[in-house]
């Protein structure tokens, strides 16, 4: 278990790190950890709503601010990093945001001496597999856009900080995290609230992790993601999309050559350019 020296309660962490806090998976996780540690220091660049718990502390931090990230990751045991831009954007707001602000994080954490990361990567870092494909964590990486080739990036420094400072990460490939499946690639992608917290906790507990790639993915019936080599996470997800697929098939179908029909990124290998 990756825990605090100095905890001496009955939690595995005494603080935890969330970015992204006021984000939509941000909400989530900030109920799901509080059974993991006694003190959650909760962090975005937005307001906060609902405002601090009990268990909680609030730090308004912009993640392309280096010092800044630096003093936010004081005294924390282990990181959950979902901050950043979670969408296709243009390249400089990508670049500020997910790629220095995942750089200053591996680097607050080398500096803490904090040994576990948890890091919200995407299905959109293998976006342009073809939906017929399967893919795992060793296929080949083919992003879909700035936004995709900035979560690769995040799993190269990943890699990079394990094999140069031990710092041990597990890198959450999330398929399409909502209350509901919002369309017909939604089926494959889902990844509902209970599962995801559920990754989450395999991610900070699991001992040995080194840099493991994993799909955030529920138990779906048709899915194009396999998790061979994050089997020793032991992340077992209970849902299915499956009640939501009648519903779902009741949308007007994507033309043949529309990439939701056929690309695994779906909208997102034709978004952009921008700036022309
Ligand atoms: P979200 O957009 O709701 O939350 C992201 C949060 O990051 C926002 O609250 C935003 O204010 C904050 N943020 C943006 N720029 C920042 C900066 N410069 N400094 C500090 N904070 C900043 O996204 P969501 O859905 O909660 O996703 C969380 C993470 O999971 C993201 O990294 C996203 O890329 C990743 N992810 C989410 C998926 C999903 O289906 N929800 C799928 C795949 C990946
Ligand atoms: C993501 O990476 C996005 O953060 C999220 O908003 C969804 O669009 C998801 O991928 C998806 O592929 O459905």
């Amino acid at each position: 278990m990756t825990a605090s020296a100095s905890n001496t309660g009955d939690k595995p962490f005494n603080r935890l790190l969330l970015t992204g806090a006021a984000g939509g998976l941000g909400q989530v996780l900030r109920e799901a950890l509080q059974a993991h540690a006694s003190i959650i220091r909760v962090s975005d660049i937005s307001p906060m709503a609902p405002a601090a718990g009990e268990h909680e502390e609030v730090v308004t931090c912009d993640l392309a601010d280096k010092a800044a990230v630096l003093a936010l990751a004081k005294d924390v045991d282990a990181i959950v990093h979902l901050g950043g831009i979670s969408t296709e954007r243009a390249f400089e707001e990508i670049l500020e945001a997910n790629i220095r602000g995942t750089f200053h994080i591996y680097e607050a954490a080398r500096k803490e001496g904090i040994k576990r990361v948890v890091f919200a990567s995407s299905n959109h870092v293998t976006g342009f597999y073809p939906q017929n494909e399967e893919v795992d964590a060793h296929s080949p990486r083919r992003p879909d856009c700035y936004y995709g080739l900035s979560k690769s990036y995040g799993e190269d420094l990943a890699t990079f900080y394990f094999h140069r400072y031990g710092i041990e990460t597990v890198s959450l490939r999330i398929g399409s995290s909502f209350p509901e499946p919002r369309n017909v690639r939604m089926l494959s992608t889902w990844l509902s609230f209970a599962d995801l917290g559920h990754l989450v906790e395999r991610a900070l507990l699991c001992k040995d992790v080194g840099h493991t790639v994993v799909y955030g993915m529920s138990a779906n019936r048709d899915v194009w993601w396999n998790n061979r080599y994050a089997a020793h996470l032991g992340f077992n997800p209970q849902d299915s999309s499956e009640r939501f697929r009648a519903q779902m098939e009741q949308q007007p179908k994507p033309a043949a050559d529309d990439p939701s029909a056929h690309l695994q990124g779906g909208a997102f290998t034709q978004a952009g350019p921008f700036g022309d």
